[in-house]
């Protein structure tokens, strides 16, 4: 079922071998263009006209009333609302130690500069539909921004087809989390919505009288003219128009890394257990037809039991159909390789969004992996249980972001704002070197701007 990539024995840059979606972003902007346009032109009938065309529902109102969010808590699951609990509490163990305390050095005596850690203040969560109401990304979005001090959070999530709101468990799991302001709106459009914002003014040209499209609170007493107001910084995974979206208006709004189709890559030896490596390679491929299972090993007697494996589990996984396209698509595969040396430097080529090591001493192993979103160490630690509850975050960098880009964290949202504060003395001693400095790059009107304060001269 996997395709075979046999680099044992080679010296091949495995960048040009490995497995992997070729995600045409490219022509998705090209696609979505004119719906982000429409969205900023026209606001609120761009977006219904677009959640008609796409999600096949036109929603009563935009923003999800008070009620309906409270609803859906009501009618969770006991069994589901203590595991978002679970999976709440631990996400707010890990988050809460990557807050930042603001650092002031001295550089030189009445000389400082202080890091001031500064929270974005409005951000505007995306939270996917698509084949999966994914109810832990909430929490994966929400934490960190509310534990960064972020003050205003808006959430977004396609609308169902039959009620016209995000999927219960989303609005449960934003009611949990105290998110009140949530919009029913999906795909590129939801991306537009929140970096242009919705004018009020733009709802009424899309009412008629039996279908109302703003909230009449909202309508009555919207914030300074908006039905949704402009965010500062967008996150959340999504499909490849979502990405495509964020990748179009970063600039006009702050995003997050793209984190787009499920990924897993699993360096696994001989110890490795088969039944695990399958159920694993599974598991993301659960996600999407399009979603990428890779796995890499010195071993064929491994690989040979990983498929007997797959061909036993992918038949009696309820979506199987999904997970046997996602594995035998030519973003999925096996790469064989020497050794494990060989087989860290291909994971760190492909520098996938999950990594598993499943290999004697893993933990050693991982310690050497230099490019992954997260890595879990060892036979106890699959990727699912970083999506649910192991306290990480599962928003994180694909197809290869992970080379320069980290998932979701405290960080993400907050910026370090430099304070430079200088007295007349240590300004006097430093300003020869700005003078040099400024005239080595013929801009002197730098320097005066420091010898002006000493009467020209220093
Ligand atoms: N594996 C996905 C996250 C997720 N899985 C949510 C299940 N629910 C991307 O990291
Ligand atoms: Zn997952």
């Amino acid at each position: 079922m996997l395709t075979r990539v046999d680099l044992r024995g080679t010296t091949t840059d495995p960048r040009d071998v490995l497995p992997r979606a070729q995600l045409d972003v490219a022509a998705a902007i090209e696609q979505i263009r004119p719906t982000v346009e429409a969205v900023h032109q026209h606001g609120v009938p761009a977006v219904l006209a677009a959640t008609e065309r796409f999600d096949r529902v036109r929603p009563r109102r935009l923003r999800v009333p008070a009620e309906a969010i409270a609803a859906a808590a009501g009618t969770l699951d006991d069994a589901v609302r203590v595991g978002l609990q679970t999976s709440i509490d631990r996400a707010r163990a890990v988050h809460a130690d990557q807050r930042r305390t603001d650092v002031t050095t001295q550089v030189v005596p009445g000389g400082t500069v202080t890091e001031r850690w500064v929270p974005v203040s409005r951000v505007g969560l995306y939270v996917p539909g698509g084949l999966a109401p994914l109810l832990s990304s909430v929490v994966m979005n929400v934490v960190p921004a509310q534990l960064a001090g972020v003050s205003s959070i808006a959430l977004a999530s396609p609308p169902q087809r039959d009620t016209g709101l995000p999927h219960p468990g989303v609005l449960a799991a934003c009611a949990l989390l105290g998110v009140d302001e949530v919009y029913a709106i999906g795909g590129a459009q939801a991306i537009a919505a929140f970096a242009y914002g919705l004018r009020a003014e733009s709802a009424a040209a899309a009412e008629s009288a039996d279908e109302p499209v703003a909230d009449p609170e909202l309508a009555g007493d919207p914030v300074g003219g908006w039905l949704l107001e402009p965010v500062d910084l967008v996150t959340g995974p999504g499909n490849i128009f979502v990405t495509a979206a964020k990748r179009m208006l970063r600039g006009v709004v702050g995003i997050d890394s793209e984190a787009g189709t499920t990924e897993i890559a699993v360096l696994a030896d001989d110890t490795a257990d088969p039944v695990h490596v399958a159920a694993d390679l599974i598991s993301q491929a659960e996600h999407d037809p399009a979603a990428a299972s890779v796995l890499v090993t010195p071993s064929e007697s491994l690989l040979a039991a990983v498929e007997a494996q797959l061909a036993v589990q992918v038949p009696a996984t309820r979506h199987h159909e999904r997970v046997a396209t996602a594995l035998s698509g030519k973003q999925s595969g096996v790469v064989l390789v020497d050794d494990l040396d060989h087989g860290l430097r291909v994971v760190d080529a492909y520098a996938a969004e999950h990594l598993e090591i499943q290999t004697a001493d893993a933990a050693r192993v991982a310690s050497r992996v230099r490019n992954a979103g997260a890595i879990f160490v060892g036979a106890y630690s699959p990727v699912s249980l970083g999506d649910y509850a192991a306290g990480s975050n599962h928003v994180l960098p694909t197809g290869g972001c992970a080379r320069h880009s980290s998932g979701l964290s405290v960080q993400t949202f907050l910026r370090g704002i430099h304070v430079v504060d200088y007295s007349q003395q240590a300004l006097r001693e430093v300003a020869p070197h700005v003078v040099a400095l400024s005239a080595a790059e013929d801009l002197p009107a730098h320097g005066q701007a420091v010898t002006a304060r000493f009467g020209g001269a220093v």
